[in-house]
């Protein structure tokens, strides 16, 4: 159904690529016909009804109902039906699906910097096992980068401050660029990187060799280390609203209205936290802008993902960090 390798694209590497090459080819298609046949009839017009001294002038027309309709209907329906299959390859492009594996990208000068659920890091370098979906969670530390990789037709802005997302799904094994399309300072030319698509059993492999604490154990460190817990205790004495449960569940603030706790909602309450007051409590809590990375920010979610009920260390991990921590669920 969908549309085959042309030469001269790059390799069609994920399930978007042949869907975002189809619409192109249609598009290309469709206007090159009109514009050549609008082009030719010029042409032979020009030359069919060119002046010539002994031929009367021909009657003027004015005017031509049916004809009007004509060329305003149709591409009418021929563009709003690029809308519609734009629409579609648009929303399976930026919706990921529901069991996507979730990596967290950030992007800085000049470097890309991944971290998987599993805890593994890298830089300028993505390994994926082929045949799963993927969901990327981009940011920026500095500047505004662009993560483009053009063989999975997989292209999205990076801004500070916030996240945004892409997803993928790779089709074939392989060695794939990976690209800054947005020129953010000298180095820009040098914000390249690669994906590599894995058979899965490889990819286990490499998982293993490389692996370390999980990313939601890393984050209970840094909820540790900053101590968070001081206030966000789980007992009668807490300064803080508890934190277990909190992913994604709706919060009521101060000013009536409410939040859904997503990763922006979990980011900003870090960075500016007197920004958006829980309702019910104080803006009590101090700013960590500058003080928490933006990887620790990630950590930091994957933590507060995996936080449930009853999970909350306890307040003398303040001054020890545990010596065995307990297994996290990191999904
Ligand atoms: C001095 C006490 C204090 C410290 C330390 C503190 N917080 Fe808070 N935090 C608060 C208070 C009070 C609120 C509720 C009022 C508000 O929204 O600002 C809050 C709110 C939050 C929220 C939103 C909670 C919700 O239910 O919507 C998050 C997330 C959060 N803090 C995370 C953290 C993290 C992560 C740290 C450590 C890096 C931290 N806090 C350190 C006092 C603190
Ligand atoms: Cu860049």
């Amino acid at each position: 159904m969908f549309a085959q390798q042309i030469i001269w694209f790059p390799s069609q590497a994920s399930t978007t690529a042949s869907r975002v090459d189809l619409l192109l080819y249609m598009l290309t298609t469709i206007c090159g016909a009109v514009g050549l046949s609008v082009a030719v009839t010029l042409i032979y017009f020009a030359v069919r009804y060119r002046r010539r001294s002994n031929t009367p002038t021909p009657a003027e027309m004015r005017g031509n109902r049916p004809l009007e309709l004509f060329w305003t209907i149709t591409p009418m329906f021929i563009f709003i039906g690029f809308f519609v299959a734009g629409a579609i390859v648009y929303f399976d492009a930026y919706r990921a699906p529901d069991d996507a594996t979730v990596v967290y990208v950030v992007g800085k000068q000049w470097m890309w910097k991944f971290q998987h659920p599993e805890g593994q890091r890298e830089i300028n370098e993505l390994h994926v096992p082929v045949g799963q979906p993927f969901k990327l969670m981009l940011t920026s530390e500095d500047v505004i980068h662009s993560f483009f990789v053009p063989a999975f037709r997989v292209h999205m802005d990076v801004l500070p401050g916030r996240y945004s997302s892409v997803w993928f799904q790779p089709i074939r094994p392989g060695h794939y660029h990976l690209f800054c399309s947005q020129y953010c300072g000298t180095n820009h030319a040098g914000m390249v990187g690669t994906v590599h698509v894995m058979e899965p059993a490889e990819y286990e492999r490499w998982l293993h060799l490389n692996a370390e604490g999980s990313m939601a154990l890393e984050g209970r460190k840094v909820f540790l280390k900053y101590r968070c817990i001081s206030c966000h205790s789980a007992d009668e004495n807490a300064r803080a609203p508890v934190l277990e449960d909190l992913y994604l569940r709706p919060v009521h603030l101060r000013d009536g209205s409410t939040v859904i706790a997503d990763d922006d909602y979990i980011r900003e309450s870090v960075y500016d936290p007197g920004k958006k007051i829980v309702l019910g409590w104080d803006n009590l809590m101090p700013t960590y802008k500058g003080q928490v990375s933006p990887e620790e920010i990630n950590q930091l979610i994957a933590y507060l993902k995996s936080l449930h009920r009853g999970e909350t260390p306890n307040r003398v991990e303040e001054f020890a960090p545990p010596a065995a921590t307990p297994p996290i669920n990191s999904k």
